[in-house]
């Protein structure tokens, strides 16, 4: 019988409030997995407040602040100098933050606790858009996704610009760890989490985090679109550790992104001439990755 990798112990409560097939649910599951109770998390105004809450419950199983969205980052340097001044020990400090209050608001406090070496971590779930107050676009939508502030008709074609790339900002701070995780494949997840937790000084995870309502998929689909993500170069999988690229997950040639496109419907307006140019940015994307690895 395979052996068991993930730890057995929830953390993560029934009875939260996240829809169906919610990958940000998913992902602050394995994340307290591999963290442990001895984690206290700060969380700023996303879908997560709303999945965790309404107080007084709460569906987690650790110590909870809730901190304004453009805070995450200032907030969890806080909560580290407070452990370190009342002696409280072996406890890993948390943010878990969405893709906008990340990306956009929440950049410059990220900034700050990275470069101030805060001993925590920082993960952004990525949604690719303000889904809790109704599927905004963020700097991290998706070229030629739909949101309803990037609509599709006369005039518009969904988002016009390419997502941000916040890896690249965040390793320009250099951490002392970072990685991409996706639920899709919770043992890769996992064992990133464990080994950022063993760890001291700033850390960084980028979480993938389909929101069948937001991305317009049935939600019986996120784990399969968290799949044909990773598997066709959309969302590699790697670490990065004392500025070493290490891809965690290679898996032969790159499926075509058709696949991973086609069974969304915030993208069922691109054509073949789209999806073609966006084929040859994820084909030379991919292949820079794999030369940065070959090259560290
Ligand atoms: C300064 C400020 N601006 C706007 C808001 C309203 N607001 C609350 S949640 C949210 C969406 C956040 O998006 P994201 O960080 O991607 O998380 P998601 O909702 O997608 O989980 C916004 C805009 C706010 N709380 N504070
Ligand atoms: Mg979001």
């Amino acid at each position: 019988m395979a052996k068991l990798t993930i730890p057995a112990q929830e953390l993560l409560r029934s009875g939260h409030s996240a829809c169906p097939g919610c990958a940000p649910a998913l992902a602050m599951r394995l994340m307290l997995k591999g963290l442990g109770p001895r984690t206290i998390v700060s969380i700023p105004a996303c879908c997560w407040t709303v999945i965790d809450t309404p107080y007084p419950t709460t569906a987690l199983g650790v110590a909870m602040l809730d901190n304004p969205i453009e805070s995450t980052g200032a907030s969890i340097s806080g909560l580290r100098a407070a452990a370190d001044a009342l002696g409280i020990p072996d406890v890993t400090i948390l943010g878990f933050a969405g893709d906008g209050g990340t990306a956009d608001i929440g950049l410059q406090a990220l900034s700050g606790m990275l470069e101030r070496r805060t001993n925590a971590i920082y993960a952004m779930y990525d949604n690719e858009a303000y889904m809790n107050t109704g599927v905004q676009r963020s700097g991290a939508t998706p070229l030629g996704a739909w949101t309803t502030t990037t609509p599709v008709g006369e005039g518009s074609h969904g988002k016009a610009e390419p997502k941000k790339d916040v890896m690249g900002i965040v390793l320009a701070h250099h951490p002392v760890y970072a990685a991409t995780v996706n639920p899709s494949f919770p043992e890769d997840f996992v064992k990133k989490v464990e080994k950022a937790r063993d760890l001291s000084g700033p850390r960084f995870f980028h979480i993938f985090a389909p929101c069948p309502p937001g991305w317009r998929y049935p939600s019986d689909q996120s784990i399969e679109i968290g799949k044909r993500a990773t598997d066709c170069g959309v969302f590699p999988l790697y670490e990065v550790m004392d500025g070493h690229y290490h891809i965690t997950r290679k898996g032969g040639a790159l499926k075509p992104v058709r696949e991973y496109f086609q069974a969304q419907g915030r993208f069922s307006h691109l054509g073949d001439a789209d999806l073609d140019r966006v084929q040859a940015q994820v084909t030379a994307d991919w292949n820079r990755l794999v030369r940065l690895e070959s090259e560290t």
